[in-house]
């Protein structure tokens, strides 16, 4: 790569943060709490905003994006709980800032959201070198996909405020350790909070809605940084 290709791919990823940061501080204006999900193909994203929306949909102005490399079948599950838009990237396996912000505006809201879910495209590499102008980072890890993946895919639990384990109803039947999970997570980001639950029996979803509002409480409300 020569010296004129590396400035020009620079340039590029400053425009994505300059504009990812001008959208977080809209939003954060807005009283918008930002929450982006990140994780492998089917490890339960859209089954943990279809379970969050109906237990927080009564109480909170509530809509979603969500990023897939083709088809609406997210959107339309979704839609029956909060304002959903779908972004297809036509094979991009990430979402960026200016796919957001159209999204964004294609979902028409009459009032701000108190919170609006992305789900970024389902993969564990790309997506973590972007930001979209969240206020909080959520990695889902599901059970099914080992114990073992935190340190494979480094990046993905390094950026994220906090990881949710998924599809813990399974844990019965899939040889997964939770206490090395959290282990090999948590020595590349010591820092990083867990919520173990399951969108289909429920277990384990209160905490992490109670969580949900705490962080939109201390970021939105209280003004603290990121
Ligand atoms: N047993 C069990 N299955 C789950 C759970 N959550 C999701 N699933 C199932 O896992 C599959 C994938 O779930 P999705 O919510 O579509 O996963 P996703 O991460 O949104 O998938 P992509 O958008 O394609 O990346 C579906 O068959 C869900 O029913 C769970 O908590 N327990
Ligand atoms: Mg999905």
């Amino acid at each position: 790569m020569n010296e004129r290709s590396v400035s020009v791919g620079q340039s590029i990823l400053a425009e994505s943060a300059s504009r990812a940061e001008e959208f977080r501080a809209r939003m954060t204006e807005a009283g918008t709490f930002v929450v982006n999900l990140m994780s492998s193909p089917g490890s339960g994203k859209t089954s943990l905003l279809e379970a969050t929306a109906q237990r927080l949909g009564d109480t909170y102005r509530l809509a979603c994006l969500v990023g897939d490399i083709a088809t609406n079948r997210d959107s339309d599950r979704l839609r029956r709980y909060m304002p959903a838009v779908q972004l297809t990237t036509g094979g991009a396996c990430r979402l960026e800032p200016p796919l957001v912000e159209a999204g964004f505006q294609k979902l028409g809201l009459d009032q701000p959201a108190d919170f609006l879910f992305i789900e970024n495209v389902g993969n564990l590499v790309c997506p973590a070198s972007f930001d979209l102008g969240e206020h909080m980072r959520i990695v889902v890890l599901a059970v099914t996909e080992g114990d073992d993946k935190p340190s494979k895919y480094p990046k993905a639990f390094r950026t994220s405020t906090a990881c949710v384990l998924s599809k813990i109803d399974l844990l019965p039947y899939v040889p997964f350790q939770i206490d090395s999970a959290i282990a090999d997570a948590r020595s590349i980001r010591p820092d990083l909070e867990f919520f173990p639950l399951s969108a289909i029996s429920g277990k384990g979803l209160d905490f992490w809605l109670n969580a949900l509002i705490h962080y939109r409480n201390s970021r939105i409300l209280n003004g603290c940084t990121k």
